[in-house]
């Protein structure tokens, strides 16, 4: 019966899609830039309101270095030379209050870190807190820059806030992102499609 080998297939079309997981982008994010070292650390290219030349100043209402999708592809004795290079390091426990201006759900958290193994007091951090939830951090075998991952946070509102406690003196970040397994407006529409294509399927059987 040829209908039911259709239906069968977009249920599993539906399915996968309701399974794939949503990238949510923050509309802002608010922190203390980061600091100076032998290079400067800071958040180069944060567009909202502060310093993005200061040690330790209050950044609000832009997004920067920690959002704009760029890794930083090795340690931070080669991406920050001679400056402005895509970390932001700081020499204190950065809390960064991510704003979304819908109210969005989040699953997963994951942040890119440096793991220089101690090298300029620059280690992995020991934990990352996310809305008062603590998340211990590995710190991974080896020296190369690395993805926590930190799963089940449960989150739907406005505000997150994600705090990374220091291994040592120095925590370097490169990039946050978020995501959920919320279906987005598409799977609703493909479902509904599928849902007609049934009907059709079972009236013309008929
Ligand atoms: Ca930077
Ligand atoms: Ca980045
Ligand atoms: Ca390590």
């Amino acid at each position: 019966m040829k209908y039911v080998r259709l239906c069968a297939a977009i249920a599993a079309c539906c399915a996968s899609t309701l399974a794939a997981a949503a990238t949510p982008l923050p509309d802002s994010y608010d922190m203390l830039n980061g600091n100076t070292g032998s290079y400067h650390y800071w958040d180069d290219t944060y567009s909202g309101a502060g310093c993005t030349s200061c040690d330790n100043a209050s950044l609000s209402g832009g997004l920067g270095q920690l959002t704009d999708g760029i890794v930083a592809s090795d340690n931070w004795y080669v991406t920050e030379v001679p400056n402005n290079g895509p970390y932001v390091g700081w020499t204190l426990d950065p809390t960064i209050k991510f704003h979304f201006n819908a109210s969005t759900s989040v699953d997963t958290v994951k942040i890119h870190f440096d793991d220089a193994d101690g090298y300029g007091g620059v280690s992995a951090p020991s934990a990352v807190i996310i809305n008062g939830n603590t998340y211990a951090v590995t710190d991974p075998a080896g020296y190369a820059p690395f993805w926590f991952t930190a799963s089940g946070v449960g989150f739907i509102g406005n505000d997150l806030n994600v705090t990374f406690v220091r291994n040592n003196s120095w925590v370097f970040a490169s990039e946050v992102q978020f995501a959920n397994a919320v279906p987005e407006p598409e799977t609703y529409a493909l479902m509904l499609a599928g849902i007609a294509l049934i009907g059709v399927a079972s009236r013309r059987r008929r």
